[in-house]
């Protein structure tokens, strides 16, 4: 099921086009938009069309959902020329930084990543 939004979701809002996003990449499941607060020369968000809260929860509701979004966000690293360069971040829960509740993969590059794991 691809049509589950919800009402007073910014980014289902941004998804159904009812507010702008940069769009740079979309598929049938999920889309990919640029950042408004970009923290690197590249930072993508790459978000399933269906509504749920965390990418834990898109798990459990959907393998196929969940292999669009992370098949896209490699696209997005493909057409920023970032192929080989790039990071992925999911935050899940406040404590951990989540501040928008619709699942969502950051794609980040073009600064150097000197910091290990983190
Ligand atoms: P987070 O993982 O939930 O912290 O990431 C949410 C991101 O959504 C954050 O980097 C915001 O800058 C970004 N964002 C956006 O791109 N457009 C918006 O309208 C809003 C947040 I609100």
């Amino acid at each position: 099921m691809t049509s589950q939004t919800s009402s007073d979701c910014l980014f289902c809002k941004i998804v159904a086009g009812e507010i702008p996003g940069d769009r740079v990449a979309e598929s049938e499941r999920s889309i990919a938009f640029r950042d408004i607060k970009p923290a690197a020369p590249v930072h993508v968000l790459v978000v399933p069309r269906r509504h749920e809260p965390t990418v834990g929860a898109l798990a459990a509701a959907s393998d196929v959902d969940l292999a669009d979004v992370f098949r896209l966000a490699a696209q997005v690293a493909d057409q920023e020329g970032v192929p080989d360069a790039y990071r992925m971040i999911v935050n899940t829960g406040s404590a951990a930084g989540q501040t928008v509740f619709h699942a969502h993969v950051h794609v980040l590059a073009g600064v150097a990543f000197t910091e290990g794991r983190m």
